[in-house]
């Protein structure tokens, strides 16, 4: 027995413990259901992540909404209950509400990288929420309409839809009586007729098996889904210099397999149309007050939380 503890005793001190000091693992939750693409492709990144990160760093999927539920991911992202998520600006406006203007862009991350709009959100984001915004990770991805009784024109007076912040001011000046749900909550709500229609990007709609209680899609989308990788500030901070570049770099890598969303969007357009999901479309002039009624609509809701970074992100966001 004795025999035994010294050799174990032995082989700790014996072991690399400088090295193993250098490897980190860090908890990440997931603000969609597991059952969403989005929580594939994070799945995926983290395998790659952990074999690149071997004796530096090292991601611990802890789970989708059932783990942390949606709209309280940001607040654990804040305080350092994670370390790590995957959300979208929408569920975390309770920690800050300039997260919602994420899905006002109109150009790629890319270009946001190159022209001061991923430095403004940068320093919002740690300022306001605690947190580093590493890369976002759906882009292309246009929001719609999706309703299981028609209309005949841009009026939603009389439908009640299934929203999220993303949504409320422009549904809200189209007419329509609004909820706010999860994306988990939403197949429920359609079920029971509690609502005759939801917003949700051209993808995924499938994920939760909401076509079969979707008849219509409204075009044209609008606005820029938006779904992003976030680290508390303080766990960034204590990460090593060599910890942050694997982060980074992976995080980078991620971001950079964004073309994917392109086809993503007109495959999922496709198979919504074999599911027998019709598509109502208004003509031109109708659908381009539509979009300027989108953006007016989003801006002036941002503005009023955030007199302070609304006009700056409404510059470094718009195309000109
Ligand atoms: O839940 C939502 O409809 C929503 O706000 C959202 C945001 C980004 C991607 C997908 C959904």
């Amino acid at each position: 027995m004795r025999r035994l503890v010294l050799s174990a005793v032995l082989a700790v001190l014996a072991a690399p413990s400088a090295a193993l000091a250098q490897e980190v693992t860090l908890k990440i939750v997931s603000a969609f259901p597991e059952t969403s693409i989005y929580v594939k492709r994070l799945q995926s990144w983290i395998e790659r992540l952990n074999a690149d990160g071997k004796g530096t760093l090292q991601l611990n999927f802890i789970g989708g909404p059932k783990a942390i539920p949606t709209f309280e991911v940001g607040n654990a992202v804040r305080t350092g209950v994670v370390e790590m998520a995957m959300s979208t600006g929408a569920f975390y406006t309770n920690v800050f509400p300039e997260s919602d203007a994420l899905k006002l862009t109109q150009m790629p991350v890319a270009e946001q990288r190159r022209n001061g709009a991923f430095d403004y959100i940068q320093k919002v984001w740690a300022e306001k929420g605690n947190m580093v915004y590493l890369a976002r990770i759906v882009e292309h991805q246009p929001f719609h309409v999706y309703l299981t009784k028609k209309i005949e024109k841009p009026d939603l007076t009389g439908l009640k839809i299934r929203i999220t912040p993303v949504y409320r001011d422009f549904f809200t000046a189209l007419g329509a009586t609004v909820m706010q749900t999860a994306p988990g909550e939403v197949y429920t709500a359609l079920e029971r007729g509690v609502v005759d229609g939801y917003g949700w990007p051209i993808g995924g709609i499938f994920d939760n098996n909401w076509q079969e209680r979707t008849k219509f899609r409204v075009d044209p989308g609008f606005y820029d889904a938006e779904v992003s990788l976030l680290a508390n500030l303080d766990a960034w901070k204590k990460l090593t210099p060599a910890q942050r570049e694997l982060l980074t770099r992976q995080a980078l890598a991620f971001e950079g397999r964004n073309d994917f969303w392109k086809t993503h969007g007109e495959e999922e357009a496709k198979r919504q149309a074999q599911a027998g999901i019709q598509v109502i479309s208004f003509q031109a002039a109708q659908a381009k007050q539509y979009i300027d009624k989108a953006y007016e609509t989003g801006w002036a809701g941002i503005v009023k939380v955030s007199p302070q970074h609304a006009p700056k992100m409404r510059e470094l966001f718009s195309r000109r």
